[in-house]
């Protein structure tokens, strides 16, 4: 093969589409073939489903690819099929009523595999690793609290990503994001999903796996309420497993964004353990008010930073790499705080914040850099509807479908129909999410073109890019392959179900190319900056994948 038809095919999602979904294949520079036409064939019988001629050759200059578009949507029968045109062929992919059941599964999984403090002995992938940083962690400094000798009983949750740090910032919007999506479609989450060893203990085994997550982050919590910032060693353990990485590691200063953002999840987590236990759920929310009240002392932002804290782990903060607006301030964090606490309380002083601070921010991106479309949207879920909250609800949502608008006519502006065109370090993660914002737009509307625009962000995370590659582990026939975790690369292993980065101009790991946009990604497990799996990337993806077939009713 040589490069001009290496850059040719059919690129589609690839592990396939709802009954009822948008279903856009792109052929990729196609030099026009003897066949006028495309042949749909199903791969039971080699029949053909359907002849389609593609639609005029565009230009997409974001990639430089000369597109034609398949659009099979109205082919609803269950199967499995292939599209053919002239010598190029897609991938198999099936129409089905679950199809990403597999997948999903997958994704929840990886962080059981991700779990810190404990043997690993994995049923299902064989993965092993013995007890990995069960002396977590020293004080990197003394602070007004606790001083430098302090040891801080914080061993478990998560391995943040491929390196072995822990962060509150991304374990809270990790649980923030699946536990939303868990009140709001509870039945797509039961005990005995995961095989994880909760499972059979009578609840949802998604729920099980966020306690790790949270009840870690119960034990950085410092006693007058503030919330440690993260976990780390103070070097990258390059080719070690987790349990030969047996450097000192160190809690990190206190701030006031992650206070919040560990405040929002606690509060969140505690009306949602509760019909299953109700003392942890009391736990979570003294977690959360004491947080609160920490806060309340510190009208402004606060961040215990000093140099060398990020020698061995990522900032999480403004940064050189990292600059929006939304790091300069707390209010973004403080602001989901406020939804999620007035959602389990009820109480008249979070709802006071809510809205006295609702109208200086937009219906923004949700992610670590930024919580706060997670307390809005939260809020027009949850709140029971009094006059004040219907208003304030109504607001939202209006602010939200101001984004989803800008988000269609971006995706209208390129060939993959990418609703996300900043490709920054994590954009797969940004794709996701806004793929969120465009499904709930469909939900507050019922208008079926931001459901169609909510399908395409993960027919590119699925194969429908560049790459023709899924960007997740062992999902699609052709799946990310070196992905860079330092687990993985120590013991060669294939970790399935986790979601790289994604294509980022920046390429900090100067292994992508740079300055290349969609372009700029290797699949290589030296590209820390466009091929790392995170926890909060993996969680953006289900919360898609989830809304997306929630709204499926036949
Ligand atoms: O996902 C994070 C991304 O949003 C930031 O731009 C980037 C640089 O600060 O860091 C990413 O998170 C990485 C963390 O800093 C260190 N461990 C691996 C994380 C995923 O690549
Ligand atoms: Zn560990």
């Amino acid at each position: 093969m040589n490069a001009t038809t290496a850059s040719q095919g059919i690129v589609l999602n690839q592990v396939g589409y709802l009954p009822s979904a948008a279903k856009i294949a792109l052929v990729r520079n196609a030099e026009a073939p003897a066949e006028a036409v495309a042949q749909l064939i199903n791969t039971a019988d080699d029949s053909v489903a359907l002849t389609l001629e593609p639609s005029a050759l565009a230009i997409d200059s974001a990639s430089g690819d000369g597109l034609q578009q398949l659009d099979f949507s109205g082919v609803r029968r269950s199967g499995s099929y292939r599209w053919q045109y002239g010598d190029l062929e897609s991938v198999p992919f099936t129409i089905a009523t679950n199809p990403y059941a597999a997948a999903t599964r997958l994704l929840l999984r990886s962080y059981y595999l991700q779990r810190c403090g404990i043997e690993l002995a994995d049923p299902e992938t064989g993965i092993y690793h013995p007890p990995c940083h069960r002396h977590d962690g020293r004080m990197a400094h003394s602070d007004s609290v606790n001083d430098a000798e302090w040891y801080l009983a914080a061993a478990g949750g998560w391995h943040d990503a491929g390196d072995y740090g822990k962060y509150v910032s991304t374990a809270a919007v990790t649980v923030g994001r699946l536990l939303s999506v868990y009140e709001q479609a509870p039945d797509r989450f039961w005990d005995g999903q995961l095989n994880i060893p909760e499972s059979g203990n009578g609840i949802p085994d998604l729920l099980d796996e966020m306690r790790v997550g949270l009840d870690w982050m119960l034990r950085m919590q410092r006693a007058d309420g503030a919330v440690y910032r993260k976990l780390s060693g103070t070097s990258w353990p390059i080719d070690l497993t987790p349990d030969e990485d047996t450097q000192t590691r160190y809690v990190y200063g206190i701030s006031t964004p992650e206070t919040a953002k560990f405040a929002g999840a606690m509060a969140q987590a505690s009306r949602i353990f509760q019909p299953f236990d109700e003392a942890i759920a009391q736990q979570y929310l003294a977690a959360a008010v004491k947080a609160w009240d920490f806060l309340a002392t510190q009208p402004r932002m606060l961040v215990d930073e000093h140099p060398g804290d990020n020698d061995g782990s990522g900032a999480y903060l403004f940064s050189d790499w990292d600059q929006e607006d939304t790091l300069r301030v707390d209010i973004d964090d403080r602001l989901w705080a406020a939804a999620e606490l007035f959602l389990t309380t009820g109480q008249e002083p979070y709802a006071a914040y809510f809205s006295q601070h609702v109208d200086a921010l937009p219906y923004g991106l949700f992610e670590w850099k930024d919580p706060s479309a997670l307390g809005l949207l939260d809020f027009v879920m949850q709140a029971p509807n009094d006059v004040n909250a219907t208003a304030l609800k109504e607001r939202i949502v209006e602010k939200l479908l101001t984004r989803a608008d800008r988000l269609i006519a971006i995706a209208h502006s390129n060939g993959y129909h990418l609703a996300n065109d900043c490709f920054i370090w994590g954009s797969n993660k940004m794709v996701a999410e806004e793929g969120i914002t465009l499904a709930y737009a469909y939900q507050f509307t019922g208008d079926r073109r931001y459901l169609e625009a909510a399908q395409q962000q993960l027919d590119y995370l699925l194969g429908r890019n560049p790459f023709n590659q899924t960007f997740i582990t062992a999902v699609g026939a052709h799946s990310v392959q070196h992905v860079n975790h330092l687990f993985a690369r120590a013991r060669d292993l294939l970790i399935p179900g986790l979601v790289v980065g994604g294509p980022n101009s920046d390429a900090q790991d100067e292994i992508a190319p740079k300055g290349q946009g969609i372009l700029s990604y290797l699949d290589s497990e030296k590209s820390y900056a466009t091929n790392e799996y995170a926890i909060d990337y993996n969680a953006s993806v289900i919360g898609l994948i989830t809304l997306l077939e929630s709204y499926v009713t036949s």
